[in-house]
C-alpha cells in the first residue's frame, strides 16, 4: 500500500456520545497534532485531509433507552459512510480519526457499499480489547460503541439510521484480535454468529504473527477488501493510556507494530479506523503518538530499506 500515487483521504469525526464520557472528540484534533499527515506524506503518499464531519442531530431518529444519543449517532454513521464511500470510489484510502468506536458504524457501512460496487466480499480486522457487538437489548450501558460491529452485520437495528436494503457484512468475514472483555449476552451473539475471535489466549499461544498471516490467507483467498478498525483500548494501558476503557493484559508496542508491518507487506487493506483516543486521559500526548506510529507502520514504515532477516 506505499506508492507516490496513492492518495490517503483523512476524515474526521468529532465524535463521542457513543462512549458515555467526554474527550474522544478531541482525538482527531490529537491524531493531527501527533503528525498523522506529515508522516504519511514521508512516506509518499498524496494526503487530502477532508477536514471534521460536523453533521446535525437526526430530527428523525427518536431517542432510545438503550441506545443512547442515538441521534447524534446516527447523524454521524450516514455522514460518515457517505463520505468514506465517496473517498473509496475516488481511488483514496480512507483514514477515519476518531472519536468513539460508533464511527465504524458508517465507515464500515461505506466500505460495503464500495466493495458490493467493485464486486468483491469486504473483510474487517476489529483491533479491540472488546468484540462491540451489543445489541440494544443486550447492552449493559446503553453506549453504542459497544455495537457498531453487530450494526455493520445486520444484528443490530435501532431505528432506519440506512437505507434498507444496505450492504452488510457477513459475520463470518470480521475477525476480532486483541479480545479480552466480553459481556454475557455478547458472548452468546458472537458464537452465534460465528464471527472469528482470537482473544489474548490464543495470541500468547500462538503469537501475533502467525494468527496474523492466518487471517491474512483467509482474505486472500477470497479476494476481499479489508478494512481494519484500531480501538487505543487493544493495546496494554501501559502503551496507550488515553482510552476511556482501560483493559490490562493488551497487546504490546511489538506485537502491534508487526501487525501492522505485516498488513502493509500484504497489499489488501482498503481502509483504517483510529478510534477511541480520548485526549483528555492521555499521558502528554504519547497515545496519539503511538496511533499515528502504528498507523505509519501500516502505510509502509519500516526499520529496514530491505526485506527484514529471514524473509
Ligand atoms: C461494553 C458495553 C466498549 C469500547 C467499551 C463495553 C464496550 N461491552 N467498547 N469501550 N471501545 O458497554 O457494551
Ligand atoms: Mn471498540
Ligand atoms: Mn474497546
Ligand atoms: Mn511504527
Amino acid at each position: 500500500m506505499s506508492n507516490e500515487n496513492k492518495t490517503v483521504s483523512l476524515i474526521g469525526v468529532p465524535l463521542e456520545e457513543g462512549s458515555g464520557r467526554g474527550g474522544c472528540a478531541m482525538g482527531p484534533a490529537a491524531l493531527r497534532i501527533a503528525g498523522i499527515a506529515q508522516a504519511l506524506l514521508d512516506l509518499g503518499y498524496h494526503v487530502e485531509d477532508r477536514g471534521d464531519l460536523r453533521p446535525a442531530p437526526a430530527r428523525d431518529l427518536a431517542q432510545m433507552e438503550r441506545a443512547r444519543n442515538l441521534d447524534v449517532v446516527g447523524a454521524f454513521t450516514r455522514a460518515i459512510e457517505a463520505e468514506t464511500y465517496k473517498a473509496a470510489s475516488e481511488g483514496a484510502v480512507p483514514l477515519l480519526l476518531g472519536g468513539d468506536h460508533s464511527l465504524s458504524m458508517g465507515s464500515v457501512s461505506g466500505m460495503a457499499r464500495y466493495a458490493q460496487e467493485v464486486g468483491r466480499p469486504l473483510f474487517v480486522l476489529w483491533l479491540d480489547a472488546h468484540s462491540d457487538f451489543n445489541a440494544p437489548e443486550t447492552s449493559p450501558s446503553g453506549n453504542i460503541h459497544g455495537m457498531p460491529v453487530a450494526f455493520f452485520c445486520g444484528k443490530a437495528e435501532f431505528a432506519p439510521i440506512l437505507p434498507a436494503g444496505r450492504p452488510l457484512v457477513d459475520p463470518r468475514n470480521v475477525y476480532q484480535v486483541g479480545i479480552r472483555s466480553v459481556d454475557d449476552e455478547e458472548r452468546k451473539l458472537i458464537t452465534q454468529n460465528c464471527v472469528n475471535v482470537f482473544d489474548m489466549r490464543a495470541i500468547d499461544e500462538d503469537g501475533m504473527g502467525s494468527i496474523i498471516k492466518r487471517i491474512l490467507a483467509d482474505v486472500r483467498a477470497a479476494g476481499a477488501l479489508l478494512h481494519v478498525s484500531l480501538d487505543v483500548d487493544f493495546l496494554d494501558p501501559d502503551v496507550a493510556p488515553g482510552v476511556g476503557t482501560t483493559v490490562p493484559g493488551g497487546a504490546t508496542f511489538r506485537e502491534a507494530h508487526l501487525i501492522m508491518e505485516l498488513l502493509h507487506d500484504s497489499g489488501l487493506v482498503s481502509s483504517l479506523d483510529l478510534v477511541e483516543l480520548n485526549p483528555f486521559l492521555d499521558d502528554r500526548g504519547r497515545s496519539a503518538r503511538v496511533m499515528v506510529d502504528l498507523a505509519a507502520s501500516l502505510f509502509g514504515k519500516r526499520i529496514l530499506d530491505r526485506p527484514t532477516r529471514g524473509h
